[in-house]
């Protein structure tokens, strides 16, 4: 191939439906091209960049004619490189959604319901098409979760859409190509809408109702005759509602089906005026079914009761293919672990908040009934499950895993990250952190996929430069962060949880559990780590005003330099360390958190700014960093060293946020060392600081001990939650305790960060300049491995590292530089193409 390939639009796959004007272009590099020096960019409504000399190929901006609305730009690209000039590539493209609210025909709609019941509402209206198709799209979204079904067929395969947002002011639109489904005449238009995150179910206290009490859907067919003319026709006062099999269906509840059932009478749907100054398009891509496991066993703990063991944690459902005769009601309840009686148990996953009276119920339960006819079949799609195990209660018959399959469901990302290694149970703690991600990328990052399946800030500001080693992460990020903002106060708080539900914000009784300290610090590192890992400066420059409120806040709160108000969750979850009375946890002193924190993520404004060439700005946040790693210092390290408190968390954190000055690194590091001696070579860190834990060890000279740790099994260690069964990482040190029983989310990937040591120093790959178009390969051997090798697509191209008894193996994408350090040896610059040193 001589041309350029991989064309992408933003970091899309498919940019259909976008309201970026200047959407950024991406592509790579003819094979065995080493450097471009120029390309040369034509689009088909005329636009040409003329060759442009330079070395960019990443989310170049597309500054053709502004595109209007519904309209395809088809692009493609040439370039010149080392060995010539190419051809061009094969087109690439972005189509623009509805981009005015003046473009809608369609009115938002409602089922007129009284009844306090909360079905699954089928919305049904007739569209009329008179001529050929050439060119048909479906714009939708809904108040509540919407699929959308055309004649017969289901439009498109994106599951839980419109996705969940910050409703109040962004709701996402999605666009469809519906060419193939649009024909000449008469045909019906049917928006199935459930609760999900709008109505249902949300956050940590499970409120309902968050953003009204009504669902709706909004939907616009824009057809284009082969003559040319457009036809539109959508949601409106002449359409009707009926509700269908589906009796209730909760995103953490669960559903109920009555296949049995019938539509109920066609009633005229109520026209609502939401407008659609709110609606967004989605820069990340949609949540899929985007795996079916096989189920590993299936047993009968007790009469009437089969066990499904899908063998691995997962986010999705069940589809169970055999029903039973008619009337036959089955209840699924889904759980990650087995009691000692080897059925499900759930208790380990009631929400148990300091304020409320009693645990909440852990939900999860879907129920059916049957209709007895041929080749039915039961997928809850209009809820998610975090589960390893169903308990199937009422089936009159044995089932076995040829009845059941596990679905799995999360955002769509690409995987772009793998790593293996001579010792096993490593690539099974690799293969648990990787699926804890997947369990918790639900169109949102959650903290966990069972409990609260809250979009925590604190979590994905500790996992996404993990995450971004793995999967592709940009899209899903950014569009994360963009509630991130909408959900900031006006004081610079960064919520707790975005997209945040109003029971959980400012408005609510627990308002002051908002803005801590490492969670809220999310708005400045997270798109940090997007920048490195990417290269997009857009990002940095759409959240510069929510980080730098942010920071204003800290700095105010900070009075005298040390951030000694407020509340903060610390570093949360230290073995043994959950809080007992949860008002002294809150009133206990954190500062050495929230202080190295505002050092740190002072310091990263500092670096962001320079890259926004904000000189005045950079100058102002170095400051505001110096300012407050004094304050620290001042109260937390002794002349000779000493921290306090004397923690491993402390010595990590402030190792890592580089709050301790270099003569005194050596002895901070010695004494972490002995720290984690004397907890008997074991992990002492909660949340915030376990992901450094190896790294500054390394760092200090003490591969030997992070290795040791690293391998250590028992309790607590990361492999210790291998040893007692765990697919995916826990939130606890003791997830499952030395007796078998279960204590809080068994998927969270916060902990999993670990494996980020795998990527960076066991396999040794770190960007040195953003997008890695400069990297180091610096593996720190240890730990009696034989080998070990990771891969990287990173937007350049597939970074590998292998390391064993022959040497160092690395491919060096093309456009890029690596500097690799053999074992023993200086470093050495490589260039494109593979090497062995
Ligand atoms: C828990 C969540 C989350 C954490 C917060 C502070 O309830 O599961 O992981 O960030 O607490």
């Amino acid at each position: 191939m001589s041309a350029p390939h991989g064309l992408r639009v933003e970091h899309l796959d498919e940019a259909l439906g976008i309201h970026v004007r200047s959407p950024r272009l991406s592509w790579r590099l003819p094979a065995g091209a080493a450097r471009q020096v120029a390309y040369r960019i034509e689009t088909g409504n005329g636009w040409s960049t003329g060759r442009v000399e330079g070395e960019h190929s990443l989310l170049v901006p597309y500054e053709g004619p502004p595109p209007g609305s519904a309209e395809r730009v088809d692009w493609r690209v040439k370039v010149w490189t080392d060995l010539g000039e190419s051809d061009w590539s094969a087109p690439g493209w972005f189509e623009t959604g509805l981009l005015s609210p003046s473009d809608w025909v369609a009115r938002w709609i409602e089922p007129d319901d009284t009844t306090g019941e909360r079905p699954a509402y089928l919305l049904r209206g007739e569209i009329r098409v008179d001529g050929p198709v050439e060119r048909a799209r479906l714009y939708a979204t809904a108040h509540g979760i919407y699929e959308a079904w055309l004649g017969g067929a289901r439009v498109g395969d994106a599951e839980l859409t419109p996705g969940f947002t910050q409703y109040r002011t962004r709701l996402q639109v999605q666009a469809y190509d519906v060419t193939e489904l649009v024909r000449a005449g008469a045909d019906e238009l049917t928006i199935v809408v459930a609760d999900g995150w709008y109505r249902g179910q949300v956050g940590a206290v499970r409120a309902v109702d968050q953003w009204g009490a009504r669902v709706a859907a909004l939907a616009q067919l824009r057809v284009t005759l082969a003559g040319g003319a457009v036809v539109t026709a959508g949601t409106g006062p002449d359409w009707r509602w009926a509700t269908g099999p589906v009796r209730a269906a909760d995103l953490i509840a669960g559903e109920r089906v009555d296949l049995r059932a019938e539509p109920s009478v066609w009633a005229p749907v109520v026209v609502a005026d939401f407008g659609y100054d709110t609606l967004v398009d989605s820069p990340a891509p949609p949540v899929r079914r985007v795996e079916e496991i096989v189920p590993v066993a299936v047993t009968r703990p007790a009469p009437g009761r089969q066990v499904i063991d899908l063998g691995r944690n997962v986010n999705g459902w069940v589809r169970l293919t055999r029903l039973g005769p008619a009337g036959t009601r089955l209840t699924l309840t889904h759980g990650e672990h087995l009691g000692a009686d080897g059925d499900v148990t759930t208790d380990h996953l009631r929400p148990d908040l300091p304020f409320l009276p009693e645990p909440l119920p852990a939900g999860m339960v879907d129920e059916v009934v049957a209709a007895g006819r041929p080749g039915e079949a039961f997928e809850p799609r209009r809820t998610t499950h975090g589960f390893r195990y169903v308990r199937v209660e009422g089936h009159p018959e044995p089932l076995g895993p040829q009845d059941v399959r596990g679905v799995v469901v999360h955002t769509d990302m690409r995987r772009t990250g793998w790593f293996a290694c001579s010792d096993p149970r490593l690539n099974a703690l690799h293969e648990a952190a990787v699926w804890s991600l997947r369990g918790n990328a639900c169109d949102i990052p959650t903290d966990c996929p069972q409990r609260e399946r809250a979009g925590w800030t604190g979590d994905w500001q500790v996992f996404a430069r993990t995450a971004a080693f793995l999967y592709d992460v940009a899209g899903f990020t950014t569009k994360w962060l963009r509630d991130v903002a909408a959900d900031q106060w006006p004081d610079g708080t960064v919520a707790n949880m975005s997209p945040c539900p109003p029971a959980e914000g400012r408005d609510s009784p627990v308002a002051a559990l908002n803005g801590s300290a490492g969670w809220g610090d999310a708005v400045v590192i997270v798109p940090w780590q997007l920048y490195r890992a990417y290269g997009d400066e857009r990002v940095l420059a759409e959240l510069w005003p929510a980080m730098t409120a942010w920071l204003a806040r800290a700095e105010r709160m900070a009075r005298t330099g040390l951030w000694n108000t407020g509340f903060h969750w610390g570093e949360w979850l230290e073995p043994g360390g959950e809080p007992v009375d949860f008002a002294a946890f809150a009133a206990a002193d954190k500062s050495d958190v929230a202080t190295a924190y505002l050092a740190h993520s002072a310091g990263l404004a500092t670096r962001i700014a320079r890259v926004l060439r904000r000189p005045a700005d950079a100058a102002r946040y170095s400051a505001l960093a110096g300012r407050a790693a004094d304050a620290w210092r001042r109260e937390f390290l002794q002349p000779d060293g000493r921290l306090t408190p004397d923690t491993q968390a402390n010595h990590v954190r402030s190792l890592a946020f580089g709050l301790i000055p270099a003569a005194l690194r050596p002895a901070v590091a010695a004494r972490l060392v002995e720290l984690v001696r004397a907890a008997d070579t074991r992990p002492a860190t909660g949340f915030l600081s376990t992901a450094d834990l190896l790294p500054v060890l390394a760092d200090a000279g003490h591969a030997d001990v992070a290795y040791e740790l690293l391998l250590r099994t028992g309790e607590p260690s990361w492999l210790g939650m291998i040893e007692r069964g765990a697919t995916t990482m826990w939130e606890r040190w003791d997830g499952v305790d030395a007796d078998g029983v279960a204590h809080d989310s068994l998927n969270h990937y916060a902990r999993g960060a670990v494996v980020g040591f795998l990527h960076r120093y066991v396999a040794g790959i770190e960007p040195v300049e953003p997008a890695y178009r400069r990297f180091r390969v610096r593996p720190r051997r240890g730990g009696g491995l034989a080998w070990a090798e990771a891969a990287h697509e990173s937007p350049y191209g597939r970074i590998e590292v292998r390391w064993d008894s022959e040497g160092l193996h690395v491919t060096v994408p093309p456009g890029t530089t690596a500097e690799a350090t053999p074992p023993g040896g200086p470093a050495r610059v490589l260039g494109p193409g593979r090497h062995l040193i």
